[in-house]
This record gives structure tokens, sequence and C-alpha cells, in this order.
């Protein structure tokens, strides 16, 4: 099971953020992320088994004790070159989100999991396009409203060919 933690986006905004990455799109050609796959990634946990499961889950909601319930603003709009990916960043919050971020690792470490690309600085995103086919020179910043991250999900990922279907396993609202 391909797994990952992240917060999902209030529905209404996932629908006027998925606008913008059709948009974007639009003008540099590339995947947008429709609505439903619109999230961003607490922390990215790679290929488990099944079975290991309910012991990630025990895990998650030991550290779920510490979700700090954010309110979050999108920053600017970004891209990664060699992914051919735009992105879009987020602001005040950043420090708190990198800091449960880290917890989380540590506590699913000291499950006995391990975590791919631990050592890699974590850099809030939500992905908006996927294989750009040019890359943007300027992008204006998002015109979005602010929004409450009152929950982390764990998400399956299963990748098809029209793209990831994303299945949540557990949802952990802020205590
Ligand atoms: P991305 O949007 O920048 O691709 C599911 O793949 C989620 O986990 C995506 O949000 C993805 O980020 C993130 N992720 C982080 N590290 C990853 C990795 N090494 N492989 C695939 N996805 C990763």
């Amino acid at each position: 099971m391909r797994l990952f933690f992240a917060l999902p986006l209030p529905p209404a905004l996932a629908t006027a953020l998925a606008a913008h990455a059709a948009s974007l799109a639009g003008e540099y050609g590339g995947r947008p992320v429709p609505a439903v796959n619109l999230h961003l990634t607490l922390l990215f946990l790679g290929d488990l088994a099944a079975t290991d499961l309910p012991a990630l889950l025990a895990a998650a909601s030991q550290a779920a004790q510490a979700w700090p319930r954010l309110d979050l603003q999108f920053g600017p709009l970004a891209v990664w070159p060699h992914q051919r990916l735009l992105w879009a960043g987020l602001q005040p919050a950043v420090p708190k989100l990198a800091e449960f971020s880290a917890m989380l690792r540590s506590t699913v470490e000291r499950a006995g999991f391990s975590v791919p690309e631990a050592g890699r600085p974590f850099v809030p995103h939500l992905t908006l396009v996927r294989k750009l086919t040019r890359l943007p020179e300027f992008l204006p910043p998002l015109q979005l409203p602010a929004w409450g991250a009152t929950r982390f999900e764990l998400l399956q990922s299963t990748r098809t060919a029209s793209g990831a279907i994303y299945r949540p396993l557990g949802a952990w609202p802020a205590p």
C-alpha cells in the first residue's frame, strides 16, 4: 500500500483551487490536479504492507494529540522545473506545519517504520499541475480565502493511467 499523511482541503476551496489549476494547465500545459485530489502532504511513507496498518494508525492517533489546528493561507505559486510541477505554497503557518510533520515522522519512526527521504527538508506545498509543458516566468499570487486545517488524514494512493486515486484510511480531527 502506497501511503501518505496529508491535509485535505475544504470542498469549496478545493473547487476554487482546481479551477485555478485548470486555467494554469490551459496556459502552461500539463495535467491539472482535480479538486478531489488536492491535498497538502504532511509525510510521505511509500509502500507499506497492509498488516502494518494497525500500528501506523495507532502511531498517528498518538501524534494527533499534538495536532495544532492551523489557519492556513495560500502563498505564492512556484515551479519545480526538474519535476515539471507547479505548486502553491503557504504562508504564516509554515514553521508550525513543519514542526508537526517532523513530530509525526518521529512518532511513526519510533513505532518501527522507516520513512523515505527522512532527511529532506519539509516544503509544504499543494501540487496544482503536473508535467508542465512550458515553464512560467512569472506567476501572480493566488487570491483565495484562508482556511482552517481541522484534521489530517492517512491516504492510500493508487496510480492509474488517468492519474492517482486517493482513498482515506484514517482521519484525525484537531483535539
Ligand atoms: P507531490 O505532489 O509533490 O508529487 C502522494 O504521492 C503525495 O506524496 C504527493 O503529494 C507527493 O508530492 C507526496 N510525495 C512526497 N514525497 C514523495 C515521493 N518520494 N514519491 C511520491 N510522492 C511523494
